[in-house]
């Protein structure tokens, strides 16, 4: 399969799939989540992958969902929308994945680094969901995610205040397995991976799966509540403000309504 977003090679066992929207800060629109969950699909598929990285590039991992693609959607368009299930899909992959971190990884880039089994994060890396901004919350896991890995008090500023955490916090509050120079951050994770990928693929499987299985108690319902409640704050005026003044470029006016 070839493709016209993003781009992958396979290193030593390992599947590599590299966000190619650097004009949009990795943006992830409908296409680029359609390319990386067919490529996360042939990697699982593939006899030859024991493990797969993630990246995007130094100045951004993801800055988010595609906000110029969402602006003016409806809630029923938001619902109908097939790349809300890209996001299903990737809890399906069976190998484990990583998300080899620079840059901006913002709002749903940071819940694509969360789907992922591990993070290796460069010391340039920042960590945030500025949904808020948009007048909107997290609505791809974040908000449940993000409160498992870094505590309630950190996840409240983050939601709630657009916190943003450096490399050195992720990695303190648990978010990030470790922190290396700009320089070395995709070869770490390839490092990492090709450990795991060398290791027994069956107790590799499985071992994802359990951890999984410890993280994710009773999030499916979480992540259910929380899109539902992401769907309903299309219907407000604040989110049509929040990203028509994104795309301006001028401060939202928030009306609360
Ligand atoms: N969407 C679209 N375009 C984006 C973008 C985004 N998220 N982020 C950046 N860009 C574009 C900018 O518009 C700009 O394009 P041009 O103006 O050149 O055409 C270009 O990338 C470069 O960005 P900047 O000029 O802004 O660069 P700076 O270095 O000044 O700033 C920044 C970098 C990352 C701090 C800034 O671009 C920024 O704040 N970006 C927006 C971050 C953000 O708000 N992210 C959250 C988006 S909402 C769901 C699944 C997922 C989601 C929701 C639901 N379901 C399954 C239900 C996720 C939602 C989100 O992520």
């Amino acid at each position: 399969m070839s493709y016209t977003i993003i781009k992958t090679e396979t290193l030593d066992g390992v599947g590599l799939i590299r966000l190619n929207r650097p004009q949009a800060m990795n943006a992830l629109n409908g296409a680029l989540m359609a390319e990386v969950v067919d490529a996360l699909q042939a990697f699982d598929r593939d006899p030859d992958v024991g493990a797969m990285v993630i990246t995007g590039d130094e100045r951004a991992f993801a800055a988010g969902a595609d906000i110029k693609e969402m602006a003016d959607a409806s809630v029923v368009e938001m619902m109908l929308a097939e790349r809300i299930e890209h996001w299903d899909r990737i809890r399906q992959i069976k190998k484990p994945i990583i998300a080899a971190v620079s840059g901006w990884c913002l709002g749903g880039g940071n819940e694509l680094a969360m789907a992922c089994d591990m993070i290796v994060a460069s010391e340039s890396a920042k960590f945030g969901q500025p949904e808020i901004n948009l007048g909107v919350i997290p609505g791809a896991g974040g908000t449940q995610r993000l409160t498992r890995a870094v505590g309630k008090a950190v996840a409240m500023e983050m939601v709630l205040n657009n916190r943003t955490l450096d490399a050195e916090e992720a990695l303190r509050y648990g978010l990030v397995n470790r922190v290396v120079p700009v320089e070395r951050y995709l070869e770490e994770a390839l490092a990492l991976a090709k450990e795991i990928a060398a290791r027994a693929p069956l107790a590799v499987r499985l071992g994802k799966e359990m951890v999984n299985h410890a993280f994710e108690s009773f999030l499916a319902d979480g992540v259910a509540d929380e899109r539902r409640a992401f769907y309903i704050l299309f219907s407000t005026e604040d989110q049509k403000e929040g990203m028509r003044a994104f795309i301006e470029k001028r401060k939202p006016q928030w009306k609360g309504k």
